[in-house]
């Protein structure tokens, strides 16, 4: 299968990939030398993939990998309670913020972390100057604290039931996509919405409400997008107007912006929804302006091997197509999709191999989800506050007081793969991930993932 397999293959398109004009200065990018930096840590993290020992018990993230302390734990561990003063920022908003829980959810209910709320002190790990010494080496501590609690929740709750009926063994059927950029995986996984002609849509009547229009059709020229986490770190980013900059803005659920607009800006163009913030009457999804004049993507993850023929009839989690229906007869005007299930575990799928070992096997959070949805219409997106920055407060979200770890490094969702992954993706500096809290992730090329596959004989 590998025999005509060349590193130097793979290092010469990403060079050239690479080197395609920036097409959005807004924030640093790295230089060129950077960039050379970037091609030998990724001839590193192909070593490190074909080599399984390689590197052993080191980060499998290359563009984390720092020899000198990104293994050291601190006896202290993130999990304790400490007052962060950024919260005197927080402002509560006019909107009804999240409600949850119910007995029949089959979602999380965090119960063990509840009482372990979770911050860094800003005191230790924030500064403003990117340039000086003292600066770098903060948020060099800050960064390994976070790879190294990421990769700690890697190995919780691992041996919770199958509730999906979840095949961890397909992963040997694309043994070959070890070797895939992350972001030709998170691309692979093609999370698609739902097509008027996909069967059985294409014989009921709620087939005939999905939207004709493509996703984004009506934006023209697409430059960058910004994904915007609920974490609560948000609260105090006061990133609002650079969020409202970008050409679209991604949501979830139903985070409110009325009233957080410093911190979170004001522009939503597509909010991804569950299929508890469907059908629940708390988030009365009906009615709430909150999921007006934006375009809505709704998820249900139904179960790992069903068809859309099992999901329509019996295996969402949530019945959410009657409330679709209603919301579709009552707002024509606004695009509200479903995006396909099946492409959800697909990227659970992806996901799976990149960690290379067990993940939650849950559905991706909606986070991912609508970070693989935007990638093949964004050349850049910047994802806000999805790596948790110094502002870490220990809050679940802005928009709440619950405090709660797990939400920001996962207790129910692959989370914690998720953010290795997206943070694998990530082209910018670690200034701008871990004090400013934004993500970039460029698009990859079509060439680039199409040679790679074509190299290994897809
Ligand atoms: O909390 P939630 O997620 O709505 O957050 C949206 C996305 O933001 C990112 N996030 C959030 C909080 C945090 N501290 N760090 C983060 O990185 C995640 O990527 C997350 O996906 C969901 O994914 O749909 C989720 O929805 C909630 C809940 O259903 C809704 O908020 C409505 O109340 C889920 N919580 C529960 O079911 C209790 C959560 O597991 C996932």
């Amino acid at each position: 299968m590998f025999y005509n397999f060349n590193y130097f293959h793979i290092v010469v398109l990403f060079f050239i990939y690479n080197f395609r004009p920036n097409l959005c200065n807004k924030i640093s990018i790295q230089n060129i030398n950077e960039y050379e930096k970037e091609i030998s840590m990724y001839n590193e993290f192909v070593k490190q993939r074909f080599e399984p020992n390689f590197l052993k018990d080191k980060p499998s993230s290359s563009s984390l990998y720092n020899p000198k302390n990104s293994m050291i734990r601190s006896s202290r561990s993130v999990f304790h309670v400490k007052q962060n003063p950024l919260e005197k920022y927080i402002v509560e908003g006019k909107e009804k913020p999240a409600v949850n829980k119910t007995k029949l959810s089959p979602r999380p209910s965090f119960n063990l972390s509840k009482n372990i709320p979770l911050t860094m002190d800003p005191k230790v790990y924030r500064c403003n100057i990117p340039e000086s010494i003292e600066c770098k080496n903060r948020t060099n501590l800050y960064r390994n604290r976070i790879y190294t609690e990421l990769k700690k929740s890697m190995q919780f709750y691992l041996n919770e039931s199958n509730y999906y009926n979840v095949d961890t063994k397909a992963k040997s059927l694309f043994f070959d996509l070890r070797y895939f950029p992350s972001t030709c995986l998170a691309k692979r996984a093609n999370v698609r919405i739902l097509k008027r002609k996909d069967h059985p849509f294409n014989k009921v009547y709620l087939g005939k409400l999905f939207p004709k229009k493509k996703l984004f059709k009506h934006i023209k020229n697409i430059q960058n997008c910004a994904i915007i986490s609920s974490a609560g770190s948000m609260a105090g980013s006061k990133l609002g107007k650079f969020i409202d900059h970008h050409d679209i803005v991604m949501r979830f659920n139903n985070a409110p912006v009325e009233g957080y607009e410093v911190d979170v800006g004001s522009k939503t163009t597509i909010r991804v929804v569950n299929s508890q913030v469907v059908t629940k009457p708390q988030f009365n999804f009906t009615e709430s302006p909150i999921f007006h004049n934006t375009i809505i993507a709704a998820w249900d993850p139904g179960k790992y091997n069903s068809t859309l023929k099992d999901w329509l009839n019996n295996a969402a989690d949530f019945d959410l197509f009657s409330n679709y229906e209603k919301y579709r007869k009552k707002y024509p005007k606004y695009d509200a999709y479903l995006i396909d299930p099946r492409s959800i575990w697909h990227l659970w799928q992806m996901l799976h191999i990149f960690s290379g070992e067990p993940i939650r096997k849950n559905p991706p959070s909606s986070g991912f989800i609508g970070l693989s949805l935007l990638l093949p219409h964004c050349p850049y997106i910047d994802f806000i506050e999805y790596i948790p920055s110094t502002r870490l407060n220990g809050r679940c979200h802005y928009y709440s007081k619950e405090l709660n770890a797990a939400c920001t490094f996962g207790a129910w969702h692959p989370l914690a793969a998720e953010k290795l992954m997206t943070l694998d993706m990530n082209i910018a500096d670690d200034f701008t991930v871990f004090q400013e809290g934004i993500i970039r992730i460029r698009r990859p090329d079509h060439l680039l993932c199409d040679s790679i596959s074509n190299l290994l004989r897809f």
